[in-house]
């Protein structure tokens, strides 16, 4: 996609060679070349949407979201919670996509590796089964009083209440979904429901992320219809963008910036970074946990 064909209006640019809704029912879109030189670089610090041909919002872009002393404070939290759970590389489900072991910097006095602690999921295979706090948080009474003790914490609550709040103003409707799953789980699933008591999230999933330079992927767990976040933290001052191959976007993704996409869709990857720590925190909501609460997932002609 040449840039030519890129409409702009305001803070919304319109992808017109990219149609979601075909994407997601059919696939076939190419995936396209960062280094075919057409990419289209989002790195000023100014919020925007990416829009599908039929006007369909796919990205949603906040760079600066988090800033100085609640950037600061989340890093360190971040950092202290690696270091309290002894943080490592490549034990998850996925060490052979994008948790593959190769994909992690090291960096003396950096911390490397990935945790998982979504309020509640499902086993694979179990999905008619509850959906259960993740395993990591329960793993030992030092993990749970560490994993507890970051989602409890005055910065990362402030940061849920936002993100909640983003989510409600870029989909109105997914956000009224992803209430309704929550007010299931209260009433029904009573460990998740004491978690989520002390973490004000909605989006039940979430993964903090130490020095990884993702790799292409797609999240093919996550709802079809709906969002992910992703917020880059850390002390890097260079390169992490987020590429996304079907519109060949680039996003900036500095410590404090926030993406939001539809990334059970679109695939997206890390890009090489310098200057320091990377982190990240990858926010998002299975489609089982839906289907298990009974609760509809936005249809494709309903969002804009
Ligand atoms: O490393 C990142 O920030 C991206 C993570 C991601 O996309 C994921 O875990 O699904
Ligand atoms: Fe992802």
């Amino acid at each position: 996609m040449g840039k030519d064909n890129v409409k702009k209006q305001n803070e919304i640019q319109i992808f017109p060679d990219f149609d979601f809704a075909r994407a997601l029912n059919h696939g076939g879109f190419p995936l396209h070349n960062r280094d075919a030189g057409n990419t289209i670089i989002w790195d000023e610090k100014k919020s925007r949407f990416a829009k599908d041909a039929k006007g369909f919002k796919i990205v949603a872009h906040f760079p600066g979201f988090l800033r100085e002393q609640n950037l600061d404070d989340f890093t360190k939290l971040c950092l202290d919670t690696g270091e309290k759970i002894k943080i490592s590389i490549g034990s998850g489900a996925d060490k052979k996509g994008r948790d593959d072991p190769s994909s992690y910097i090291h960096n003396v006095g950096e911390t490397a590796g990935a945790v998982g602690f979504s309020h509640c999921q499902h086993a694979i295979g179990h999905t008619h089964e509850k959906p259960l706090p993740s395993r990591s948080i329960l793993s030992s009474c030092r993990d749970y009083d560490a994993l507890l003790g970051f989602m409890s914490a005055p910065q990362s609550k402030i940061l849920s209440q936002r993100l909640n709040g983003i989510l409600q103003e870029i989909d109105p409707e997914f956000f009224g979904g992803l209430q309704a799953v929550r007010s299931f789980i209260d009433r029904n699933i009573a460990s998740v429901a004491s978690l989520a008591a002390n973490d004000p999230i909605l989006m039940e999933g979430r993964s903090l992320i130490f020095n990884r330079q993702t790799p292409l992927h797609n999240d093919s767990l996550d709802c079809p219809t709906g969002w992910q976040f992703i917020i880059a933290a850390g002390h890097f001052t260079s390169g992490g963008s987020l590429y996304i191959p079907h519109l060949d976007l680039s996003l900036r993704l500095l410590p404090g910036d926030l993406v939001a996409l539809r990334g059970r869709v679109l695939s997206h990857e890390i890009e090489p970074w310098s200057g320091g720590q990377r982190i990240s925190m990858v926010n998002f909501t299975h489609e089982s946990v839906w289907k298990y609460a009974k609760v509809p997932m936005p249809h494709l002609f309903s969002f804009k």
